[in-house]
């Protein structure tokens, strides 16, 4: 994939600031740590977004421009959200997100008949984590977000952790529990980034 450049737009805390450009938007979600900011770099080959080994550390809208080479997506948002799961408490199996993730999803994509001019996620990246296959707060996210009923899909992150063997139990463990394909991605040593991308601008290029 060919990204020709990525530009940090903005943090969104309010509705007002969610993207008035048509260009498709790709929501980022996953638990806090998971890798949604390390994917967004790896996925723009740039460090735009700010990582941390603590989670937590994504408590906005995060927005990012990016232009790419194809004919057939030539702009798009990637969105980074904040991470569920790190809610004072501990509360692990909490089904519903924050309220801006909330506020963010109840705006159509642009060409939605009832779009107006603040527009919201076409489709979805959910993130988990390979090793921790059916945790209860991705089980319910993933329902959430299907609920919500527009394109989305899922991919479970740092595969670079787990062994050959462990990584086949793993996938299939999450494919079972979610009910749909789980693609194996790695941002440390790319593996899964060029099929995604692939599987992204089919996506966000047939809304
Ligand atoms: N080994 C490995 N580590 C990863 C991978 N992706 C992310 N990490 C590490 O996981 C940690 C968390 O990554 P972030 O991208 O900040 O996680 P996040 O999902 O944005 O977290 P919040 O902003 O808290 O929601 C960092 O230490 C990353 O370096 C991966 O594919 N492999
Ligand atoms: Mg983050």
């Amino acid at each position: 994939m060919n990204v020709v450049s990525v530009e940090f737009l903005r943090s969104a805390a309010s509705a007002a600031d969610f993207p008035h450009e048509p260009w498709p938007q790709l929501a980022m979600v996953g638990r806090s740590n998971v890798g949604k900011s390390t994917l967004i770099n790896a996925l723009s080959k740039r460090r735009v977004a700010r990582t941390s080994a603590a989670p937590g550390k994504t408590r906005l809208v995060n927005l990012y421009l990016v232009e790419t080479a194809r004919r057939d997506l030539r702009r798009c948002f990637l969105v980074d959200l904040p991470g569920y799961g790190y809610a004072r408490g501990g509360d692990a199996s909490r089904s519903e997100f924050d309220r801006l993730v909330r506020v963010y999803y109840a705006h159509p994509p642009h060409g939605h008949p009832l779009a107006a001019d603040v527009f919201g996620p076409a489709a979805t990246l959910v993130l988990v984590d390979a090793r921790h296959p059916g945790l209860a707060a991705d089980v319910a996210a993933v329902s959430w977000i299907a609920a919500v009923g527009r394109p989305y899909m899922v991919v479970a992150t740092k595969v670079d952790k787990l062994s050959r063997a462990e990584r086949t139990d793993a996938l299939h463990a999450w494919s079972e529990a979610l009910h749909c394909p789980v693609e194996p991605i790695s941002s440390v040593t790319g593996e899964g980034l060029d099929a995604l991308w692939t599987t992204i601008s089919r996506t966000l290029s047939n809304p």
